[in-house]
């Protein structure tokens, strides 16, 4: 790669988002081959808080949030938001892509 292009950014930041039990954390232990994440029973809450997961194989960096759900307030859903902001500004990182977690329950896998 051009060194130029990979000096620009230090990580790729991806955040994961969804409804609660959509399978977040899951895909992140999958993706980085590690149980990095605590993974919930469906219809619970696990992920609590934002947290990212890097590897020392790679430059992504994957995001985990909590459930997007109705019984969770719209402030805390700010709260969030605002604090992965003043992470992000402090370590002058951006977000560059966001997975959208939908669950189709008419497919079993
Ligand atoms: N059948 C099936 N179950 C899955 C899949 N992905 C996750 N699960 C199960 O769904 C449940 C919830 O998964 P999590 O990864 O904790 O979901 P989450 O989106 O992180 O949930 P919150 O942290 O509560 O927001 C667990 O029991 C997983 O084993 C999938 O692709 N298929
Ligand atoms: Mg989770």
């Amino acid at each position: 790669m051009n060194k130029k292009v990979n000096k620009s950014f230090n990580f790729i930041n991806i955040l994961c988002v969804g409804r609660t039990g959509s399978g977040k954390s899951t895909f992140i232990n999958n993706f980085f081959d590690e149980r990095l994440c605590n993974v919930g029973r469906k219809g619970t809450h696990q992920t609590q808080r934002i947290n990212y997961y890097s590897d020392y194989k790679s430059n992504i960096r994957l995001y985990d949030t909590i459930g997007l759900e109705g019984d969770v307030s719209s402030d805390k859903i700010v709260d969030l938001f605002e604090k992965l902001n003043v992470e992000l500004i402090n370590c002058n990182e951006k977000i560059h892509l966001i997975l959208y977690f939908i669950q189709d329950k008419t497919i079993n896998f």
